[in-house]
């Protein structure tokens, strides 16, 4: 079962479901917002009485309202190495991972978030690109773990890399930020020892595969949870993004035209072809 946010034809509104072997089914609330507002056990609850069948449901990014997305970084050997390969300031990430405190920092609001089959973007100004294959997890208000999302923290390497206190430029951009469309319920999966696959294909060629598993993952989900909530209040729940464990070498990176496909077992797929450039996204909007 996923957790899905979907638009019917000839209806505006988003709307709540959930979908089980490809068939998505309503439930009775306003948003995904309202449902992380909720226990894991009342969320349960709700998503295993599901209502009508929906034959036209259109999938939508899987979260809105006051959701935000927050993504950690360097919880990953293959991470620290990378960033110390790219960075001026090469021990800063060195020690990060070793730190108590874990690297986190504010990714996107839900609005902005794209899903599977819509572009991710490289920024105009940027010259070394990657996406970042990571685990998702889906955190309620009370900062229980509710499910899971694929997450692609698209990046740009020569921004972060020229100096650190340019990451929220690197990292947060018009298309930087892509989720699959379903949220997988965490009573139903493990996310601990999952297989993470990523490929980039140009022109119908591969260039770039790498596959690592979240087993691999420096720290527990609860403890970067436990930091994400020690100073703040999420009455939406959030998504966070746990860090990637795969990165290519320096002398790859995303062109325009390429196709990026990441694939978490039991999690999900999310594939998105890359453009540059802000103008592609004016049909992301805040809803009223
Ligand atoms: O320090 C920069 C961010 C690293 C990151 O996003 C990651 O490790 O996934
Ligand atoms: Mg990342």
């Amino acid at each position: 079962m996923h957790i899905v946010r979907y638009r019917r034809d000839n209806d505006d509104i988003a709307r709540v479901g959930v979908r089980t072997d490809g068939v998505v089914r309503s439930l009775p609330v306003p948003s995904v917002a309202a449902l992380l507002g909720e226990r894991v056990a009342d969320i349960r609850a709700l998503a295993e009485s599901p209502g009508e069948v929906v034959d036209d449901a259109r999938l939508l990014a899987p979260v809105d309202g006051a959701t935000e997305v927050w993504a950690a970084g360097v919880t990953y050997l293959r991470s620290r190495q990378a960033r110390m390969e790219e960075s001026s300031e090469a021990d800063i990430y060195g020690r990060v991972y070793d730190a108590a405190r874990p690297e986190l920092f504010f990714k996107s609001a839900a609005w902005r978030v794209v899903v599977d089959g819509e572009p991710v973007a490289i920024r105009a100004d940027s010259g070394l690109d990657v996406p970042e294959p990571e685990l998702a997890i889906v955190v309620n208000r009370f900062g229980e773990i509710a499910g899971y999302l694929v997450c692609n923290d698209m990046s740009s390497r020569s921004i972060e890399g020229e100096n650190p206190l340019y990451l929220p430029q690197a990292k947060v951009y018009a298309g930087a930020c892509a989720l699959s469309a379903g949220i997988r319920p965490a009573w139903e999966v493990d996310g601990t020892d999952l297989p993470v696959a990523v490929r980039v294909t140009r022109d119908g060629v591969t260039v770039w595969t790498g596959a690592t598993s979240t087993a691999r993952l420096k720290r527990p989900f609860a403890e970067l949870v436990d930091h994400l909530f020690r100073a703040d209040n999420f009455p939406a729940g959030a998504v966070l993004s746990t860090g990637t464990g795969l990165a290519p070498a320096m002398d790859f990176t995303l062109r325009e035209g390429d196709v990026v496909t990441i694939t978490i077992d039991e999690v999900g797929e999310l594939t998105n072809p890359v453009v540059v450039g802000r103008e592609h996204f004016t049909f992301l909007r805040p809803s009223v």
